[in-house]
């Protein structure tokens, strides 16, 4: 893609995620130091950079303002020690002085709550670089290059920053992703895969041009879901590829934001099976990715994850009313205790899976699953506005604000999973859709602008920022809102629809 900010720095990724890539000898030692030598969290100048300044940093004072929640491990512990208890110790240590505010590798201002300010214009910076050239390290990320146009678009729109005007750019970059025989690829020359196909649909929706819809063969594409689409209910990824939550969420996604016709295509092997539609059967599929623990897993039978929690609450909320779909396929209690044991103090940040540690992603993939569940409790809508008694917010807002703005903000710009860690465009993307999650409350009205009653519900989100006494950041901290489902604003969700219903559609 071209440069569109006029500014340009080196593009950050973590090296851990680029084990596989296959860089030359020749490359190889020069540019990972160049890298990790950028990557360095370094310390102001202004502060002690001796390990007792560093010793009596993290021994320091919280910062006032600081609940004891936030600066203590926790008052019970399991005296069974293992390797899993080891890391989770070894995080806290990391965490607690970013939380407690005395970390040097921090950067203000702090506010009377003791919560640093996000560091809107270093993200923002970050995020445009994200979108220029790679080096040849980054070959690895050559079957990402969809999602890396969505991580970048998706955080500068909730940074306010306005994507439109790169709508060409974005054009020019995806088209030839696009296959003949439907879908996006991972990159040129490669087959469509689900994934793809979401990051670069929910791409151009967010530039919102009549040429980014125009770009779109919706019938590939449903000739494509149609060979997706399995005699269980769920979708492959691929042709020949894994079938999996992520499957039932992307389709589901497309499906809806393009007004494709729910009719299987006429030479769809699912219809062996006895179904008709491309939805039939998808309610009883994620059903049975529920795990005895009460989260969600990939497919059936295997261990419950938040990233797959998001797909599968997401798919079944397009689906149909969330007091419905995720009421009728999910047992609902379970589900939440499994919800909540994600969220940990002190760190206030999410986990993804039982025992394991918290990561700023989890931010949106647990986090995106609480307004849907909310919805489900809080039952049918009422009315066009906000309803008045809702079950109230089911996680600690303030707990997520805290681990995002202490521990995820990286000091040179970029926000990451926790301390210690690089920034990258994923990280920056749903570290910030978390954030901006526990800066709305999201609910469902009785009214959708679509015509097509099909999937009338998932159009009927809006949302309403949150009040100054819930929240722990300041004000000129607040992001964009973004739909519940399809992760980009409202207004960009319902365009794209809005516009395919005006299309016609020859099956
Ligand atoms: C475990 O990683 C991660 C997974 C099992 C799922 C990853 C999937 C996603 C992030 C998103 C899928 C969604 C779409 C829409 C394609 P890990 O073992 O490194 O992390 P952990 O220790 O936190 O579990
Ligand atoms: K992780
Ligand atoms: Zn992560």
């Amino acid at each position: 893609m071209p440069t569109v900010a006029g500014k340009r720095r080196n593009v950050r990724f973590p090296f851990a995620h680029l084990k596989t890539a296959p860089l030359t000898t020749a490359q190889k030692p020069q540019k990972q130091t160049q890298k990790q030598n950028q990557n360095q969290e370094k310390r102001p100048d202004t502060r002690s950079t001796s390990s007792q300044g560093r010793k009596m940093a993290s021994q320091a004072a919280p910062h006032p303002g600081t609940p004891a929640l936030f600066t203590q491990p926790p008052p019970i512990r399991d005296p069974l020690v293992t390797e899993t208890t080891d890391l989770q110790d070894a995080t806290l240590s990391k965490c607690l002085p970013f939380l407690k505010g005395t970390s040097d590798l921090q950067k203000g201002p702090f506010n009377a709550s003791g919560v640093p300010a996000l560091q809107r214009d270093d993200h923002v910076e970050y995020l445009y670089d994200s979108l220029e050239d790679y080096p040849a390290g980054f070959v690895a990320m050559d079957s990402s290059r969809p999602w890396m146009i969505y991580w970048g678009l998706a955080g500068l729109t909730l940074l306010g920053e306005d994507v439109s005007r790169v709508h060409q750019r974005v054009i020019a970059s995806i088209r030839p992703m696009q296959n003949p025989t439907g879908g996006f690829g991972g990159g040129h020359g490669q087959i469509s895969h689900l994934a793809s196909s979401y990051a670069a649909v929910l791409s151009l929706a967010m530039v919102g041009s009549s040429d980014a819809f125009a770009l779109v063969d919706r019938q590939a594409m449903w000739q494509w879901l149609g060979r997706l689409k399995q005699a269980d209910g769920g979708f492959r990824v691929c042709e020949g590829g894994e079938e999996d939550v992520r499957g039932a969420y992307c389709a589901s996604v497309i499906i809806s934001l393009l007004n494709l016709p729910l009719d299987l295509p006429p030479t769809s092997e699912a219809r062996l099976a006895g179904f008709d539609n491309l939805t039939d059967g998808l309610g009883e599929y994620l059903s049975r990715c529920q795990s005895f623990e009460g989260g969600i897993s990939g497919s059936p039978g295997v261990e419950a994850h938040g990233a797959y929690a998001f797909c599968a609450l997401a798919c079944l909320s397009i689906l149909g009313p969330p007091e419905n779909t995720i009421a009728k396929h999910m047992n609902l209690p379970l589900l939440l205790s499994w919800l909540s044991a994600r969220q940990y103090a002190p760190e206030g940040g999410f986990s993804g899976r039982t025992n394991k540690l918290v990561d700023g992603c989890y931010s949106h993939w647990v986090g995106g699953c609480w307004p849907l569940l909310q919805s489900a409790l809080d039952g049918k809508p009422q009315s066009a506005s906000a309803p008045s008694t809702t079950v109230g917010s089911l996680f600690s807002r303030e707990g997520l604000d805290r681990y995002i703005l202490a521990c995820c903000q990286h000091p040179q710009g970029g926000l990451r999973d926790k301390p210690g860690k690089h920034a990258d465009a994923y990280h920056t993307c749903y570290v910030l859709t978390g954030l901006s999650a526990t800066q709305h409350h999201h609910y469902r009205t009785d009214s959708s602008p679509c015509a097509n009653k099909n999937f009338s519900s998932a159009f009927s989100w809006r949302s309403k920022p949150t009040s100054a006494d819930e929240n722990v950041f300041e004000k000129s901290d607040r992001l964009t809102a973004f739909h519940p489902i399809y992760v980009i604003p409202h207004q960009a969700a319902e365009k794209m629809r809005l516009w395919y219903e005006a299309e016609p559609f020859a099956t």
